[in-house]
């Protein structure tokens, strides 16, 4: 096993990494950008090395300066977590060349994936079922058109360097297929500097369900079940769950099968997932993600293995050293993603100093978080800030226990994704397992929702009553002073109970 591997990457997933790697007698070396001097990925690690530069552009990206810093510190191996380098195929061969241990999938397996079209022609020779539509990509609007009569409309407009969501247009008929061609490849241009774009059948208000799987690298793979990941918005998700409410135990063997047949097309090292979209009963191949994903941790709390030393493991050449029949789905896991975001007003992200900050706990819950009093959110990275995990024996329960485990949580000095998140659990539809991929984006959440929502909506409505008076009664020589001071008296008596609320003075 390696004595001390580099973390290329910050947040909740470079702790994340950091406490397995603490758990198991390794050392870790943290890499941060200027902005991230005070992070706690820095201080948590063994050794921090900083990278300069503010942006991600002039730090976490740049390869040379991870691999400077690698060789600096005299880690054997580079886990590069989400995000990031995780899914360059370039940099995973130069860790390689460099004499270091890459812990992630062979860089070819990142490349084939990592391209609609190479992705769909492998799987398509290792007898995956794929989402119906074109293996090569088309060269104009007029060609568009000819494939999507034979393919038959609705139609989706994908990039073939794609993947994620970007570069995707829907198209109804044929007089819509000029536009969405000019804007999808200019947006594949910008987005990949590839503009290729291919069709397929356009699938209305599918689920989407993903297979996480682990391979070593002496030919032996399993799968650990599938997540339900419906719950998003514009690609950017928000709830994740496993199981999957309408995955039966039958289907989710001939998921997991299918899902290792496409590891395996591709020569596949380490922990990877298979997304499919799932509709009326079939699913269908879309992409592999050749990383390890945000929403992991759901499905280390139903299988009870630690992703990440299995992904450390095989990458210093451990066999898994068991099989299929040894893993076991237990129970029901949520995840919810804390990001900083306004969802009242289209989730428009939010910036600022975290003030007051107090996280759940109790039985079942697991935060993966980077959050710390005094922290700075700023716009340069990633909205997300911490994750909210829950476990319990069955799906309702978990659901009243994520509940339950949000409305503990306060974080004031940004806004955060978690009122959004308790309206989807207030939803029958949603209790009852009945949604989609559109689900999120049919709910009103423009209305307050948390407590501290609630607060803000009540002392505004205040002020605008002021407002209200202060017209009334201009130029009348009368004053509202007995009136202000009873609403002043009012209002620190909401502040007051919001201060007990929120327990002002936790760290
Ligand atoms: C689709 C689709 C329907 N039909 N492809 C969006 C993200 C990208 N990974 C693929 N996406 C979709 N591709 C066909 N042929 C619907 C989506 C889609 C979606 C997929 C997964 C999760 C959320 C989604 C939300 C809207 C659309």
């Amino acid at each position: 096993m390696f004595e001390r591997i580099l973390i290329a990457n910050r947040g909740e997933i470079a702790l994340r990494i950091l406490r397995t790697a603490r758990e198991m007698g390794i050392e870790t070396v943290a890499v941060y950008s200027d902005f991230d001097k005070r992070a706690l990925h820095v201080r948590m690690a063994h050794q921090a090395i900083a990278l300069g530069g503010e942006l991600p552009s002039e730090s976490y990206l740049v390869a040379d300066k991870i691999l400077d810093a690698a060789k600096r510190s005299g880690a054997q191996a580079i886990h590069p977590g989400y995000g990031f380098l995780a899914e360059n195929a370039a940099f995973a061969a130069k860790v390689t060349e460099a004499g270091l241990a890459w812990i992630g999938p062979p860089p070819k397996a990142i490349e084939v994936m990592g391209d609609k079209i190479t992705s769909r022609l492998a799987m398509q020779e290792a007898g995956v079922s794929l989402v119906p539509g074109m293996t090569e990509s088309v060269s104009d609007a007029k060609d568009a058109v000819k494939a999507a009569e034979q393919l038959g409309y609705p139609v989706a407009l994908k990039a073939a360097a794609g993947g994620g969501g970007k570069g995707i247009r829907v198209v109804r008929k044929p007089s819509e297929m000029a536009m969405a061609f000019r804007t999808a490849s200019g947006e594949a241009v910008s987005a990949f500097g590839d503009g290729r774009l291919y069709l397929e059948r356009y699938l209305d208000r599918p689920r989407h369900i993903e297979v996480q799987v682990l391979f070593d690298a002496h030919g032996n793979a399993v799968h650990l079940g599938e997540r339900e990941c419906s719950i998003q918005r514009r690609h950017q998700k928000l709830i994740e769950e496993s199981p999957s409410v309408v995955i039966d135990e039958a289907m989710r063997e001939e998921m997991g099968r299918v899902a290792l047949q496409a590891g395996h097309a591709v020569n596949y090292e380490g922990a990877g997932t298979v997304e499919f979209l799932w509709s009326g009963g079939e699913f269908f191949f879309l992409e592999m993600n050749t990383r390890l994903q945000v929403e992991h941790p759901v499905t280390e709390m139903v299988t009870g293995i630690d992703l990440v030393r299995e992904q450390l493991r095989v990458a210093a050449g451990e066999p898994l050293g068991y099989g299929q029949d040894d893993i076991e789905m237990r129970g029901h896991a949520i995840e919810v993603r804390i990001n900083a975001e306004d969802t009242t007003a289209g989730f428009v992200p939010s910036i600022g100093t975290v003030k007051n900050l107090r996280m759940p706990g109790g039985t079942g819950v697991r935060i993966d978080s980077c959050l710390y009093r005094g922290m700075e959110v700023g716009m340069a990275y990633d909205p997300m800030l911490a994750k909210v995990i829950v476990k319990a024996h069955d799906r309702q329960t978990a659901i009243r226990r994520m509940h339950r485990a949000l409305e503990e949580l306060n974080v004031s000095g940004v806004r955060i994704s978690a009122p959004a998140a308790i309206a989807v659990l207030e939803e029958e539809a949603f209790q009852k397992g009945d949604f989609d991929t559109h689900f999120l984006e049919s709910l009103d959440l423009s209305k307050p929702r948390g407590k501290e929502e609630q607060l803000a909506a009540a002392v505004a409505a205040i002020y605008r009553r002021h407002r209200a008076a202060d017209k009334a009664l201009a130029g009348s020589g009368e004053t509202r002073r007995g009136w202000r001071e009873r609403s002043r008296a009012m209002t620190s008596s909401y502040s007051q109970a919001a201060t007990r609320k929120s327990g002002g003075g936790e760290g």
